[in-house]
């Protein structure tokens, strides 16, 4: 293993900012990016040409930085970056230096198993009203359940500003499994979340609960009147789509539709085409079984509930969904991109109208989060775990 370690990296860097006494501008930190890895292995070894931070890959990977329990990934219009750590930490990373930061003013999050914090998108308009949207897990009566605070950052302070909640999921219940809690805005300007169905089962068919569903609110989190169930009270109006079981990945395609990955049990991860008012059938349906083994009907069996898009058995633990738009990868664009944990890969997924199709699977040696396209155009991925790296993927120079 030639993989770099995070924390060598990241000092090397900062020796030689210090050492050149530079002020980390982006000159000075895409130099640093570029030479610091190769001058590490070959202080001890001979010099290699490059420096990969995953091996094997048919493009660059280059570590930007490296977190504690990485969870999320969100790009500001000034190409910098936040990266939500799942303890409770916000962090400012310059781009390309790689330069980080911690934000304070964030909401005190419910740290354990999946829980803690979740994801970070900044409002469209960002750069107009600096506001951002974060998920978390939150405390409260019954137990704990995923909130969104919306809130403004002053990058200048380093600092979260008049942080308010606007979206809990209903009920809190034991438990710190399958928040979901993915945040993607449209390009109406509409706040989507991904609310997992908590490993409870039924409230993903209960109009009672939101969770289990796709939820779709204006962007001060009050509910649009045009949602499909927006005569039906308070948490179903919310509701653009049931049936979900932990959907981790949220984002819509070159036509501005939302699509879903969510993992299944035991077998039956998916990727979901996300329809106004369908139900994509958990738990009565699902392509996977019970942990116990008991069996779970497919969906074949119930025509009823949306089927899949895809289907994967054995599974690949869908952490993340991005779809790329970019230039620098031009026979990417329209393509659909999925992080897997346990699958430890990016997969590579072409859209055909409403289907879609597994194309390319890339090992990326350990477990990937997030994945998103940076406002370079590159792809960016984040790897799960303590000492989880800030990767950038680009295609090979010259
Ligand atoms: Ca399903
Ligand atoms: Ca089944």
């Amino acid at each position: 293993m030639t993989r770099t370690r995070p924390l060598v990296l990241t000092t090397l860097a900062a020796s030689l900012l210090w050492l050149s006494g530079c002020d980390g501008n982006a000159a000075n930190g895409a130099a640093t990016q570029d030479t610091a890895a190769p001058q590490a292995a070959a202080s001890d070894a001979i010099a290699t040409p490059a420096a990969d931070a995953i091996e094997g890959l048919p493009f660059a990977s280059t570590a930007i930085a490296s977190f504690n329990e990485p969870w999320a990934i969100g790009f500001l219009p000034d190409g910098s970056v936040l990266v939500t750590e799942k303890s409770g930490v916000l962090r400012h990373v310059t781009l390309p230096g790689g330069e980080t930061r911690e934000i304070s003013g964030v909401p005190t999050v419910g740290y354990g198993g999946q829980g803690g914090f979740g994801d970070v998108k900044p409002h469209p308009q960002f750069a107009e009203n600096g506001i951002v949207y974060l998920s978390y897990a939150e405390d409260g009566d019954g137990g704990r359940g995923a909130a969104v605070a919306r809130a403004r950052l002053d990058l200048d302070a380093g600092a979260l500003q008049d942080v308010s909640v606007i979206w809990r999921q209903v009920p809190k219940v034991d438990g710190n499994g399958h928040y979901g809690h993915r945040i993607a805005f449209d390009g109406d300007g509409k706040l989507w979340i991904s609310s997992g169905e908590r490993q409870k089962f039924d409230p993903s068919q209960s109009m009672q609960s939101n969770l289990g569903k796709i939820v779709r609110l204006n962007d001060d989190g009050s509910v649009p009147d045009d949602n499909p169930f927006a005569g039906k009270g308070d948490v179903a109006s919310q509701v653009w789509s049931l049936g979900h079981r932990n959907p981790l990945g949220l984002a819509f395609d070159a036509q501005g539709r939302p699509w879903n990955s969510e993992m299944g049990p035991a077998g039956g991860d998916e990727l979901n085409l996300v329809k106004r008012g369908a139900n994509y059938g958990y738990p009565t349906v699902s392509n996977g079984d019970h942990y116990d083994g008991r069996p779970i009907p497919d969906h074949d069996t119930r025509p009823e509930f949306e089927t899949p898009a895809i289907t994967w058995t054995p599974v690949i633990s869908p952490s993340s969904l991005a779809f790329y738009s970019g230039t620098l990868f031009p026979e990417w664009t329209g393509n659909a991109f999925i992080g897997g944990l346990s699958g430890q890969t990016l997969v590579r997924v072409e859209i055909d109208g409403d289907s879609a199709r597994e194309a390319e699977r890339f090992a990326m040696g350990g477990r990937i989060r997030d994945v998103a396209q940076g406002p370079d155009g590159a792809l960016y991925v984040i790897e799960d775990g303590k000492d989880g790296r800030l990767i950038r993927l680009a295609p090979r120079e010259g």
